[in-house]
């Protein structure tokens, strides 16, 4: 009964059916076992004893012979000798010539068998106490005593093992028959004072090259099996689990100073007293304390201590609820008064926006970290309650700011993660963000991960809330190593968070510590945990807290003494009693004093933009035509492309000879001339170096080289920023928070993120709505972020036509009632807005709203529903003109035909946006209608440009207001238009809608009827009698 999840539910009661259940469904973690790729010698290999267990030891030998032939036994030294030079199978072996001294530092009474042994059983008790060496490695964990509480080391817990040198077989057999699955490989009592050398893959020897059995199993309990359990040995690379081996095998390698104690000390007073301070002084405030894990302080505090030390300047952290206050207080040093006052009620919010609980809110400090005398910048991302949303965010973050100082490798920046037991093994986002971890262009080169493991999850035990041993066996998937520690034991804490950093700083490679501790009160300080864990919280009532038992333990070894302890206890007191005494006269919340990623320079010092307008986005003839050649050709020598991709250049080529752009010209214009500016760019999703209707093709692939490309974006500019277009991997969640992430770090670049079609966006919904649509107004942070969201009707199919546009724009905060009195109104109403809603018809618009991005003085999310058959569209295309200095985005593209030059005579407008513009001039040409019909492009759905289309609704005082649609009436954007369109013209008329009707699905998979579904919609947009009866 070793499964962690399962044993923690000893103490509590079961249902019956789940009696005879638990009975039958106790499994042991089965460990997977990496297979080595052996790289003796064919020779070798076909030796018939060389079968089994028996070859560990044999390679474990083999591979000391190759270093050094004189450091293995004379008889393997022959061995491999004559099975190199080719002897048939079966005769490379000679019987060994008897031992003699090799055991240099044992006496030689200790000897194998004293006299000359058989050989058979030499081997084989080499072999067994090899194979003994490995259960300790890779199993060692299942039977260390993590849980403070001590119920979940069901089998031990009752009679914990000592640890003496005097092994006593007849425990550790007991011990071993979990470890080995089968007993003691045929090893005996009598084989326990035995000396076995020692293979190369453990560091238990420490100088000593062969140690007596009996003390090789002490070492390896030690080593693995105390309050550490070490899980690496899936790693498939033999250098870093030696690396591993030899951080945890070495004898004696865990000691502590007495100063190092006494630091942790200190820290476990700072961690426990700031949580015991808060309960005194509101006692009924919610605040996720950190009761029963309050080692998550040193054990931070030793990873950042630990990076600075190898090089790092700036950590940045995520974290969900638990111990969050506790960590900005004493691991990020917010000043304490600013967080006593937000336990004030009455205090007044001074920002604008809605401001979110304390809680949840970010943080950025830069700081001298004490222990390195380095300066250090520590920044916690604000979060939503949605547990592990913020881990992408904060990889992004970490991604840009290693981008921004060039740090290629990590070396300078870093990420911690923290996570609960619950969440960490329930939400699927901590898959995906591990899965970006080794990717090029989403990799932040390692992050240390600490689990809160207080072995509960709200109210829901572990054996129902995963499926898996533990709760970190996400990360197995990454190969990262996972340190489990006994969260009461505070130097093994303090030890493995070491190891951890210097693991990050020597591989670059994401870890694991595993923090087993308990949860002293409920799920906050509200909850009553015994209606649910009734036994367990018996148990943890008895629970002297970590930082009383090593107070005793250091006052026993003498460390420090009673009043020692006592005054710095005092000392921290008086510094929180300080502090709340300043917090009352804190009268005002700043929540911009608690913003996680600062833009230095960008505002004014009050936080305000540097100005109100926008320049035009438009660009002069020189660098259009430039951006377009380089568009359309290889700019490095000897490359060779696909013939197809030819042809594209060349049609692109032609467009830039006839002033014209299509859509990925325009996009192309955009960013190229925003690199000239200075303005990095990264398009990131999947697909998008192609681009999934392969329009795009920023990416070159020569059709001879593997692997040789060319981005000619990065061949625009002598002094260009650089382009970064990374195809992603099949994530949305967590891709879309990695760039909401990457866009928080500077206000200097354009963050785009493309969904392959539109729909898919929703896998990614808590970042939309957690993130990006109220980020502002919850944190005071801005984000430029660009969604790039195919939508459209084209009789694909339910999946693959719609982004939903009325999802985004439900959420906008422009009220539909009102029209806005502003100065300014074109960039005030962007100013003012949650999120910005374009759909543009025209490449030139498209130009256009990508340049007005990055040129305002502000940062909005900007979210684009871009087309996929206007791609290709031969009307869809927008001249040099549309796009030189002076020009700008259209909000709102007016009729320019028949209808616009006689108004008074247009008896019906029709609103529209996107592409179904396209097929209503068609049908309006069709039915020579465009003296009667006007056709009105709303591109800036939202905020809504009232002011425009007042000028156009007035512009034809007979007509008819239809909005005309190609979504479905409750999809797409009629819901959010009609009251605006209305209150735009003082509700004088009706709004008439022409569209598809009301529908579960976004679109029906049979062609024939997408397209008489449209014929419909095109009926009723230019039957003038349509809506004669409803009026
Ligand atoms: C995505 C999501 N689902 C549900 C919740 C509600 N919730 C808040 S805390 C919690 C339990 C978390 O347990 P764990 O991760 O073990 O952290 P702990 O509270 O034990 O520290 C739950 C289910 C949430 N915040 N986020
Ligand atoms: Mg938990």
């Amino acid at each position: 009964m070793l499964n962690l999840r399962t044993c923690a539910a000893k103490l509590r009661p079961l249902t019956a059916s789940q009696t005879v259940k638990t009975i039958s469904q106790h499994r042991l973690a089965a460990p997977r076992t990496f297979q080595h790729i052996r790289c003796y010698s064919a020779p070798v290999a076909a030796e018939p004893f060389l079968s089994g267990t028996s070859s560990n030891y044999v390679e474990e030998m083999y591979y000391a012979w190759l270093e050094n032939p004189k450091s293995v036994h004379k008889s393997w030294d022959i061995f491999f000798r004559n099975a190199n030079a080719g002897a048939a199978p079966g005769t490379a072996y000679q019987s060994p010539p008897p031992l003699s001294t090799s055991f240099s530092t044992l006496s030689q009474a200790q000897f194998l068998g004293q006299a000359q042994p058989n050989v058979d059983k030499l081997v084989e008790d080499h072999l067994a106490v090899q194979s003994l060496i490995r259960a300790y490695q890779v199993r060692g964990h299942h039977i260390a005593k993590l849980d403070p509480l001590g119920i979940s080391c069901v089998n031990f817990d009752d009679a914990p093992v000592t640890v003496s040198p005097n092994v006593d077989l007849t425990v550790f057999k007991e011990r071993l028959r979990v470890l080995t699955v089968g007993g003691f490989y045929g090893l005996d009592e009598s084989d326990l004072d035995k000396v076995f050398h020692l293979p190369t893959t453990t560091f238990i020897g420490g100088n000593e090259s062969a140690l007596p059995l009996r003390e090789i199993i002490r070492r390896l309990e030690m080593a693995y099996c105390q309050h550490i359990g070490v899980e690496f040995m899936f790693i498939n690379d033999l250098e870093q689990c030696q690396w591993i081996r030899q951080k945890f095998e070495t004898p004696g390698i865990m000691q502590f100073t007495n100063e190092e104690k006494r630091t942790l000390l200190a820290r476990l007073v700072r961690s426990t007293r700031f949580e015991e301070f808060l309960h005194r002084k509101w006692s009924s405030e919610k605040r996720f304390g950190l009761e029963g894990c309050e080692v998550l302080i040193p054990a931070l505090k030793t990873i950042i201590d630990k990076s600075s030390e190898k090089g790092v300047d700036y950590v940045i952290m995520g974290m969900p609820h638990r111990g969050r206050l506790n960590v900005l207080a004493n691991v990020i040093r917010k000043e304490l008064e600013q967080i006593f006052c937000q336990f004030d009620s009455k205090l007044e919010a001074a920002d604008e926006g809605s401001g979110d609980v304390k809680y949840h809110l970010g943080m950025y400090h830069r700081r001298i970290n004490r222990v390195t005398d380095r300066n250090i910048t520590l920044s916690l991302v604000a979060n939503p309650s949605h547990l592990e949303a913020a881990d992408p965010v904060v990889q992004g973050k970490t991604k840009a700011e290693q981008f921004y100082c060039g740090d290629t490798e990590g070396k300078k920046v870093m990420s911690i993660l923290l996570h609960g037991d619950a969440a960490f093994a329930g939400q699927g986002i901590v898959y995906e963000t591990f899965h970006l971890s080794d990717l090029p262009s989403y990799t932040t080169h390692g992050t240390v991960h600490v689990v809160v493991n207080n072995q509960i999850g709200f109210t829901t035990d572990p054996r129902m809330a995963r499926s898996s041993p533990y709760p970190t066996d996400v990360a197995r998937v990454v190969n990262a190593p996972i340190f489990h520690v006994n969260a009461d034991d505070p130097e093994a804490v303090v030890y493995v968070c070491n190891v951890a950093a210097e693991w990050r700083s020597t591989f670059h490679k994401d870890v694991v510590v595993d923090l087993v501790c308990y949860r002293r009160n409920g799920h906050n300080e509200m909850d009553e945990p015994m209606f649910t864990q009734p036994l367990m919280y018996k148990q943890i009532r008895k629970q002297k807290p970590v930082l009383q038992k090593y107070a005793e333990l250091l006052i026993s070894q003498g460390v420090v003494n009673q009043p020692e302890y006592e005054e710095e206890i005092a000392k921290y007191d008086k510094i929180c009693e300080e502090a709340h005494a300043r917090s009352k006269d804190e009268k005002i919340l700043h929540i911009k004093h608690w913003l996680d990623s600062p833009w230095p320079g960008f505002f004014t010092l009050d936080g305000q933009p540097r100005s109100m307008t926008c320049p035009s986005t438009g660009l002069n003839e020189e660098d259009l035509t430039h951006i377009g050649q380089v568009a359309s050709s290889v700019p490095v020598e000897d490359f060779t492309i696909h013939g197809g991709l030819s042809r594209i250049l060349k049609t692109r080529g032609e467009m830039v000879k006839n002033r014209t752009v299509d859509w990925a010209l325009a996009e192309y214009m955009a960013f190229g001339s925003l690199l000239k500016e200075g303005i990095h760019i990264r398009l990131s999703g999947q697909d998008v170096e192609r681009g999934t209707f392969s329009h795009r093709h920023h990416v070159l692939h020569d059709q001879n080289v593997d692997k040789r490309t060319c981005i000619p974006m990065n061949h625009l500019w002598p002094n260009q920023a650089p382009y970064t277009v990374c195809n992603s991997s099949l994530s949305e969640y967590g891709v879309l928070g990695f760039e909401l992430g990457f866009a928080m770090a500077s206000p200097n670049a354009l963050v785009l993120w493309e969904a392959q079609f539109g729909d898919f966006h929703n896998t990614a919904q808590c970042i939309i709505d957690q993130f990006i649509c109220p980020g502002q107004a919850k944190w005071v942070r801005q984000n430029g972020i660009v969604l790039l969201l195919p939508h459209g009707m084209e009789g694909m199919g339910p999946e693959h036509s719609s982004a939903r546009p009325e999802r985004f724009l439900q959420m906008c905060n422009d009220d539909p009632d009102v029209f806005p009195k502003l100065d300014d109104f074109d960039v005030r109403q962007l100013y003012d807005c949650n999120w910005i809603v374009v759909n543009c018809s025209t490449p030139a618009n498209f130009f256009h709203v990508l340049r007005r991005q990055i040129l305002l003085p502000f940062r909005k999310p900007l979210i684009i529903f871009t087309p996929k058959s206007l791609l290709r569209h031969p009307e869809a295309r927008s001249s040099f003109d549309d796009m030189l200095p002076g020009t700008h985005f259209l909000r709102v593209i007016p009729d320019g035909g028949p209808a616009a030059q006689n108004p008074t005579q247009v008896k019906r407008v029709l609103f529209c946006t996107g592409k179904v513009y396209y097929d209503l001039t068609r049908e309006r040409k069709a039915r020579q209608m465009e003296a009667d019909v006007a056709i009105t492009r709303v591109e800036q759905l939202s905020p809504f440009p009232f002011d425009l289309l007042q000028r156009e609704a007035e512009k034809y005082p007979a007509a008819e207001l239809v909005w005309c649609q190609e979504e479905h009436k409750n999809q797409g954007y009629y819901d959010y238009v009609k009251p605006r369109l209305r209150t735009t013209i003082n509700r004088a008329k009706p709004v008439w809608y022409a569209g598809r009707e009301p529908a579960a699905a976004p679109a029906t998979g049979n062609k024939k009827t997408h397209l008489t579904e449209l014929q419909r919609l095109l009926d009723t947009a230019f039957n003038l009698d349509a809506f004669k009866d409803l009026a």
